[in-house]
């Protein structure tokens, strides 16, 4: 094994503007430069092909405040609805599909009511280590006495302080959850009163569940049915319950349908609604949640607002004085697909990094070599950064900003300017200002506080929020309508009044169907490998690369101790690891926690191991996420690879 406190790869902090030169090359440029440089871009292929074949990637990790602005780019200055964000590559099917039956995307409770809640539900989750903070509260309530489930092919972190680890194979959750929600039916223990009361689609989704017995869910599922109806019982019986997902549950080709499967445990049993009891789908990045709420999604304006709405949009076309077109934008996956059919020729993208972070990423390379203008603005030099025609140097938001951001319980918070950022690097709100200048909109926001106060005024979701507020309270979590009050942490409430009026539209059952991974097992890829993540190292690893640390062990294929037994190969033995799409080479790391048949990779180093070239790019219908969690693999000694000979 290599070095394990070696450091893989310096980035290095963007320090001043590069534009590629006539040599195809990038030089350092001054600021004008580069911003004439990157409007005279947008300019000319808007132009040529109008408002829709731009594109914006806005960044998760920013502020709110540059999100709303960002957003407003993209509608006001540019003229299209195409914007999106990392969302995309995780829990934008949480968000479908609580909108779908809430109506609305966050998260339904706060993070200190798990530690007054009954029972935790950990389903597809390694919050100990994606999470940790999180978590805290999560070891809190352990200690008040909460029982933990965790619902994982592995024995994570996470699954180590659970009191029962359901262990399933992957992209069975369906099945796993029909059969919980067939045993609640059949055991009586259904809240038939609120069933009646709040939702609709009961008779359907009973239906449905029907054929799931507890042993036909084992046989798919690989969990007993012993652990199947323990599950059951716990959850019914619980007087309050969190159910808690993440990617587990997301990163599949049917991920809204594995969304609604987990709502449907809550309206059979009404842990929703209450406090204590309720829906948490952890949301990945700092401030993805607040992205989403600024509008940087393809479908809503800011306050998560729907654009088909006529009165929404007149509000915005008011404010901004600007028509919006009546229609929805493109995800981003959409607008990678639009590259590839010659639709989509302008990307500006702002702290993403799609050439490592997509799956099937040769693919995403290919695409963004497409362009014909590519302006990223970011604060490291990425592998992104490296296919631009200009790069941008950006502050860093959580540190060399000011502004808000909005964590998964919906609590905006304040984040300050701590340090000034190095070299010639600027506010991203200032750069985008800068570009709207020069496309012909006179924009100027003095404080981050300005935009904030513009956003107050049209979405009443944040209306009572101001800057003095949000100190005052230690952040406040949405919906917050007005100056005066602070209203209940948890969503839904209205689920349980009495009063049909004031309960509001039932929520809807969702008589899914289980579909398994579309990448199948077969003898030329008899793995099944799934992707995630360490705790010691973040995303495609450009912000935590650059530093040493005795915790990180660089990327290994991950390996149950009976089949390496079976391979013939050794702990620390480096081997080659194929899919229908790609081919790396890894160290093999030997993990007890992982079941017979589970291989496991994370996404963290990519310039050693680029596990995204054998991710699979089947999306997800309804909400464009890609079934990074399922890809089918096999594993070759490097040793049996030498000895085949060179002809071949
Ligand atoms: N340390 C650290 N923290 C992070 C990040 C990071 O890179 N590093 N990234 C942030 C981001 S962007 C995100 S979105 C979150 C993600 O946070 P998590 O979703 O918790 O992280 P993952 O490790 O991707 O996946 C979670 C679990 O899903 C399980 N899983 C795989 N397939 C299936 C399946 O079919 N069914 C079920 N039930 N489970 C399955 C995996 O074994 C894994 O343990 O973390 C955030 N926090
Ligand atoms: N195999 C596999 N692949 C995955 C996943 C998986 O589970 N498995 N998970 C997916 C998920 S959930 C996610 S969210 C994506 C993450 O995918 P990306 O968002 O593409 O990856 P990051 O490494 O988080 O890149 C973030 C970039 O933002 C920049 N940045 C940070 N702060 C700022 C700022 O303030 N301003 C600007 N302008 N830039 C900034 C960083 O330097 C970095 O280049 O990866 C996806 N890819
Ligand atoms: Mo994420």
């Amino acid at each position: 094994m290599k070095d394990r406190n070696r450091t893989p790869k310096q980035y290095p902090r963007l320090t001043h503007p590069l534009v590629r030169g006539a040599d195809g090359e990038l030089h350092r440029a001054t600021w004008e430069e580069a911003l004439d440089a990157a409007a005279r871009g947008f300019a000319a292929t808007t132009g040529a092909h109008g408002p829709d074949a731009f594109g914006m990637f806005s960044c998760a990790r920013s502020t709110n405040e540059m999100n709303y602005v960002a957003q407003k780019f993209t509608r006001v200055v540019i003229g299209t609805n195409n914007v999106d964000s990392c969302n995309r590559t995780c829990h934008a099917p949480s968000v479908a599909g609580l909108s779908a039956v809430f109506g609305s995307g966050g998260g339904t409770s706060s993070y200190a009511e798990v530690e007054e809640t009954d029972l935790i539900v950990m389903w597809g989750s390694n919050a100990r280590f994606a999470h940790p903070i999180f978590f805290q509260h999560v070891l809190k309530g352990i200690r008040n006495g909460a029982r933990m489930f965790a619902v994982d092919p592995r024995r994570t972190g996470t699954a180590e302080w659970a009191d029962r680890w359901l262990g399933l194979d992957v992209g069975t959750d369906i099945p796993l959850a029909h059969a919980v929600g067939r045993e609640i039916i059949h055991a009586g223990l259904a809240n038939t009163a609120f069933i009646e009361r709040a939702t609709s689609g009961y008779e359907e989704y009973a239906a449905a569940v029907e054929p799931w017995t507890p042993a036909a869910a084992e046989q798919v599922t690989g969990v007993p049915a012993a652990a199947i109806r323990e599950l059951a019982h716990a959850y019914a019986t619980a007087e309050r319950a969190q159910l808690c997902w993440t990617l587990g549950i997301t990163e599949h080709h049917n991920a809204t349908d594995n969304v609604r499967a987990l709502i449907n445990l809550a309206l059979l049993t009404g842990h929703v609604g209450r406090h204590g009891s309720g829906l948490q789908p952890l949301r990945g990045q700092n401030n993805v949640q607040g992205g989403g709420d600024m509008g940087a999604i393809p479908n809503r304006l800011p306050g998560f607002q729907d654009i088909l709405e006529p009165a929404v949009r007149e509000r915005f076309e008011t404010a901004w004085d600007v028509v919006i077109q009546p229609r929805y934008g493109l995800n981003l996956t959409e607008m990678l697909d639009g590259i590839e059919r010659g639709t989509l020729k302008a990307v500006y993208c702002i702290g993403e990094n799609p050439a490592q972070s997509e799956a099937d990423n040769e693919h995403t390379v290919q695409r963004l070599r497409a362009l014909d203008h590519l302006v990223v603005q970011d604060i490291f030099l990425t592998k992104t950064a490296l296919l631009a025609d200009v790069v941008l140097p950006a502050s860093a938001a959580w540190c060399e900003t000011e502004g808000t951001t909005t964590n998964s319980e919906r609590r905006v918070q304040r984040v300050r300017k701590a340090v000034r950022p190095p070299g010639e690097a600027r506010d991203d709100i200032d750069i985008l200002c800068e570009l709207a200048r020069r496309l012909g909109h006179d924009w100027k926001y003095g404080e981050a506080e300005e935009v904030w106060d513009e956003l107050r005024a049209v979405s009443p979701d944040h209306r009572g929020m101001s800057y003095a507020r949000l100190e005052e309270h230690q952040g406040i979590q949405w919906p917050c309508p007005s100056e005066d009050r602070l209203e209940p942490t948890y969503l839904h409430g209205r689920l349980w009044e009495a009063d049909p009026e004031r309960r509001g539209p039932r929520a809807a059952f969702g008589p899914v169907l289980h579909s398994p991974p579309v990448d199948l097992l077969d003898d030329d890829y008899p793995l099944r490998l799934t992707t995630g993540r360490r705790l010691d190292s973040y995303n495609t690893g450009v912000q935590s690369s650059s530093f040493a640390s005795p915790l990180r062990r660089g990327e290994n294929i991950e390996l149950s101790p009976e089949d390496a037994a079976a391979y013939g190969v050794a702990h620390g033995e480096e081997v080659r690891v194929t899919s229908r799409r790609g081919s790396v080479v890894a160290p093999v790391w030997i993990d007890e926690g992982l079941r017979p048949g589970l291989a496991f990779m994370t996404l963290h180093f990519p310039d050693e191991v680029d596990t995204n070239q054998l991710t699979i790019e089947a999306t997800c219908p309804i909400a464009g996420t890609a079934e990074y969690k399922a890809a089918a693999v096999r594993i070759d000694k490097l040793a049996d690879r030498q000895a085949v000979p060179s002809w071949t």
